[in-house]
């Protein structure tokens, strides 16, 4: 059966480039006719031009038919949903059948057919002619039309199977989404063109490969023929400065309108360059996702990816793990990102059977490769924001590879090429990992990377450029380790940074569940929720993750010294000339003060006015970079880089007078509308509410880091979510005292926690916690859990870090100040349910009620639900507010880091159990 044949395609033309041309196009995007078949074994009847399809439904094109009704999604990283069987296929392969007719517009004569993308192997028909049949399901394909183009009424017919012999080839992590997902034109065009503009020694170049004259009036070229070189005065672009010159292509038969920009890239002793100049990627992965329309993604969605990157401090994407709708790379141009092409090819599940029959090292499967690259390179080729070509992901070794890389580097000399999957290097001309540990990516900094076995390979790969094309899986929680990998990537010139995994959550919309995962349409095989670990939420709001890469990403530092500030530009390519510079002063977060700075456009050291005057109090200065102007990315006034620094510490804590002991009343101790119970020493009331604890809790909802690294499972085998309280002593005196051992069953490892409690006015609590045993792992947290009737918070106002969460290695996006939200704004909604929405360094909370202060800080946590229902979770909607209000203050708690894929929690962000003690006041608000 052809759907088991290893060649690419049949009836295509050759592949050209993306190109905007005045030669009549037909959009055949719409509503088309569509018929689900379980198997592929249908007859091909349809293609006939009379073919009654009254029977069948509407679909859209471009869409996924599994998103439309017809069938469901399906979720797997690693492994195929098929067995691994080259080039065989099940016969259950869902194959849908769609229809559209379309009028010629009169005069018409001739044309390509043009499918920007089709998941998976696709045959077409035209009236009833089989024009061929295409796999490379991200990438586009043309046939010629014209011989069967009809005037006035014509039928298109097209067969999409979801599984064929090129499936082994497109093992994506991402949901199994087959259909026409991108769009389909009819196109009069034919144009090719590879245009070569080059920025070097201050000077651009530029010449081109194909027919025509070319044309840039604002340099005044004109009439510019195939093979002439012109050396000209130009602004070079970099998706800092992203400089487009519009540029026209005449042909005999059309005008093509190309956007140019000048720039080269280039390796010299072993350090990535843009034009000459250190290139340091600040990367995230984008898979194309929409919630409700997967990978067929709107316009406008690929528009809000590249402001949304922008806006926080992104400079780089790698199109993982295939090209993109090709309207995005010319996103990237105009609004300025550097980009990684990747090529439509993975091979990943074959790692499950020990890599044998890897497509990869499989001559049959040598064409497919070569035409997936081709393809690409091709259709991308004239962007300036494509700088490297990939040649896949995840796909092995073997010697494809090598007849892809010679390919390409014959076609285009100009692009490094990236591939992560061959350690050895021995096909691409940067080095790359992905999940490289710090000390391993600093080690690789120093050039002090493990030697490989071929001394020749080595050599070669010791004098490239490295980047980690995946790190900090930003899976659920997190991810923790960002800024130290930042710091590695800005102190080694070898570095040239890196790519976050991933941009997007891809949950996709559910009627009951809030965001589906793997599993959820009744897979019988999936990989759950590792498809949710985005930095942006399905809906494309940021995560928390997203605004710690912001202030990590920043391209502008502060260091404060005595009376200055001083400015670093840490931009590759542009000066600080269109930023505006404010100081703000703030006590206890109330903003008494506010300054412009005038910064030299090259940074440098700022002499800050007088910072002192107005009340006492803790005292920050906070200075703010933001745009002078409107950019295209984003408005005047937004926000780029701040820095925040501590003037004078806080005022010392107002006690009142040693306060009267506790007053014995029945079986109760009593002071100031707060009781605690006599007998077992536990807090009964505070100022009026019925309260349960405050008492000691380790516990946290397990993040998905924690789960994958191991922790989840060693601290639920130590019992850490089912500790017992046993109080030994309760002992009144100028206050009250209350001994107590915390610990699991089964186990001899146990907590001393002595509370120590006094009253002067407000309630103070001293609680010293003592480890009782060895205690080998490190635990979720040290902290106090309590209990309050639901409407006793309503709004929480704290002084503290804000206004998002922040862990020991995250919430870097977090300043002091004073922040207020609701209960339900202080939940950070992850797809999957889990330890979320805890705000640091918290010296004070009002909750409404009553008012928590630490002495001098606490982490807080307020939440509708207890702990044991966030780890029971699922899904958002399983979240049902209680009767409680539940607070959790802590000391601290685990670090968050990316064990997902990559390194845990650097060890200082790890929390031992050790001797600790935890001072909080509690006083009516
Ligand atoms: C890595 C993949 O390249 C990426 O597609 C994604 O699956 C990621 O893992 C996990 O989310 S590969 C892995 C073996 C490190």
């Amino acid at each position: 059966m052809d759907l088991e044949t290893f060649t690419p395609g049949s009836g295509r033309l050759e592949p050209r480039a993306a190109l905007r041309s005045d030669a009549p196009a037909l959009d055949l995007n719409g509503t088309w006719r569509f018929r689900l078949s379980p198997t592929a074994d249908v007859p091909a009847d349809f293609a006939d031009p009379g073919y009654d399809d009254s029977s069948w439904d509407d679909l859209p094109v471009p869409a996924h038919w599994v998103l439309h009704g017809h069938g469901a999604p399906a979720y797997t990283n690693v492994r195929y949903p098929i067995p691994v069987d080259p080039p065989h296929v099940p016969n259950e392969n869902p194959t849908g059948d769609h229809r559209r007719v379309f009028d010629l517009p009169d005069g018409w004569t001739g044309g390509r057919l043009r499918f920007e993308g089709s998941d998976s192997f696709t045959r077409v028909w035209l009236n009833g002619h089989e024009l061929g049949f295409s796999t490379g399901s991200r990438l586009p394909v043309e046939y010629d039309a014209g011989p069967h183009l009809r005037p006035g009424r014509n039928v298109l017919a097209v067969r999409v199977h979801q599984w064929s012999a090129a499936t082994y080839l497109e093992d994506q992590d991402m949901w199994w989404l087959p259909g026409i997902f991108r769009d389909v034109t009819l196109t009069r065009s034919s144009a090719d063109v590879f245009v070569h503009a080059a920025y070097q020694d201050g000077r651009g170049r530029l010449s081109f490969d194909g027919s025509g004259t070319l044309s840039v009036p604002e340099l005044g070229v004109t009439g510019l023929r195939p093979g002439e070189e012109v050396t000209l005065d130009v602004e070079p672009w970099t998706a800092e400065t992203p400089r487009l010159y519009d540029a026209e292509l005449t042909l005999p038969e059309e005008t093509v309108r190309l956007r140019v920009g000048f720039r080269t890239i280039s390796i010299e002793d072993g350090v990535l360059l843009a034009n000459g100049r250190p290139l340091l990627l600040k990367g995230v992965n984008r898979h194309e996702f929409h919630p409700e329309h997967g990978r067929a993604v709107p316009y406008e969605t690929m528009r809000e990816d590249v402001l949304l990157m922008k806006r926080h401090n992104v400079n780089a994407v790698r199109t993982s793990h295939y090209p993109p709708h090709p309207a995005f790379l010319d996103l990237c141009d105009e609004l300025g990102l550097w980009v990684i092409d990747e090529c439509d090819l993975e091979t990943h599940g074959f790692g499950e059977v020990g890599w044998r029959g890897n497509p990869t090292d499989d001559p049959r499967y040598a064409d497919a490769l070569l035409d997936r690259m081709r393809r690409m390179v091709e259709r991308d080729k004239n962007h300036p924001s494509v700088i490297m070509w990939s040649l896949g992901n995840e796909a092995g070794v073997g010697r494809n590879l090598a007849v892809m890389a010679d390919w390409t580097r014959e076609r285009d000399p100009s692009r490094p090429l990236h591939y992560e999957g061959d350690r050895s290097c021995a096909h691409t001309d940067v080095y790359s990992r992905m999940y490289a540990t710090h000390a391993e990516v600093e080690a690789i900094g120093r050039g002090e990377e493990d030697p490989l076995d071929d001394a020749e390979l080595d050599a070669r790969r010791r004098r490239m450029p490295f980047l980690q094309c995946e790190y900090a899986h930003a899976m659920g929680n997190g991810p923790g380790g960002l800024a130290e990998y930042q710091e590695l990537f800005e102190r080694y010139p070898r570095l040239a940074g890196g790519f976050v995994w991933e941009w997007i959550d891809h949950g996709l919309v559910h009627p009951e569940l809030g965001y589906a995962y793997g599993g959820d349409y009744g897979e019988p095989l999936h990989d759950g929720n590792f498809v949710i670990d985005g930095l942006v939420f399905p809906d494309r709001t940021p995560s928390p993750g997203l605004l710690d890469l912001k202030k990590v990403f920043e391209p502008v530092r502060f260091a404060f010294g005595d009376g200055f500030v001083r400015v670093v530009n840490g931009h590759g390519f542009a000066d600080l000339s269109h930023l505006e510079f404010v100081a703000t002063v703030t006590v206890e977060g109330a903003t008494v003060a506010e300054h412009r700075l005038e910064v030299p456009a090259a940074g440098g050291e700022c002499k800050l006015p007088d910072l002192t005057g107005g009340p006492d109090g803790e005292r920050w200065l906070t200075v703010r970079a933001v745009l002078a102007g409107d950019l295209p990315w984003a408005p005047a006034g937004h926000e780029v880089a701040w820095g925040q620094t501590r003037l004078a510490g806080p005022a010392t804590p107002s006690r009142g007078p040693a306060g009267p002991a506790f007053v014995r009343d029945g079986g109760e101790l009593t002071a100031g509308g707060c009781a605690f119970d006599a007998a077992t020493g536990r807090l009964t009331r505070l100022f009026g509410l019925d309260v349960e604890g405050p008492r000691l809790d380790l516990w946290r909802a397990p993040t998905d880091n924690d789960r994958y690294g191991g922790l989840e499972g060693r601290w639920r085998a130590l019992g850490l979510h089912r500790l017992t309280h046993r109080v030994d002593d309760v002992a009144t005196g100028d206050g009250l005292t209350v001994r107590t051992r915390v610990a699991p069953a089964a186990t001899d490892l146990g907590m001393w926690a002595t509370y120590r409690w006094t009253f002067d006015g407000g309630l103070r609590l001293e609680l010293d916690i003592e480890p009782d045993g060895e205690w080998p792992d490190p635990i979720p947290a040290i902290g106090v859990t309590m209990s309050l009737p639901g409407d006793a918070v309503e709004r929480v106002t704290w002084f503290g870090q804000g206004p998002g969460e922040a862990y020991q290695d995250t919430g870097l996006a977090t300043r002091i100040g004073r922040w207020s939200a609701t209960v339900e704004e202080l939940q950070i909604p992850y797809v999957m349910p889990q330890e979320n929405g805890r705000r640091a360094g918290v010296r004070w909370a009002d909750l409404g009620a009553f008012r928590v202060s630490g002495e001098p800080e606490y982490g807080l946590s307020v939440r509708r639900w207890s702990t044991d229902e966030l780890a029971e979770a699922r899904h958002l909607p399983d979240l049902v507010p209680g009767e409680r209000v539940h607070l959790h203050l802590d000391l601290a708690q685990q670090g968050i880091g990316t064990a997902t894929c990559g390194p845990g929690p650097l060890p200082v962000y790890d929390l031992m159990a050790r001797p600790a003690t935890l001072r909080l006041r509690f006083d009516p608000s």
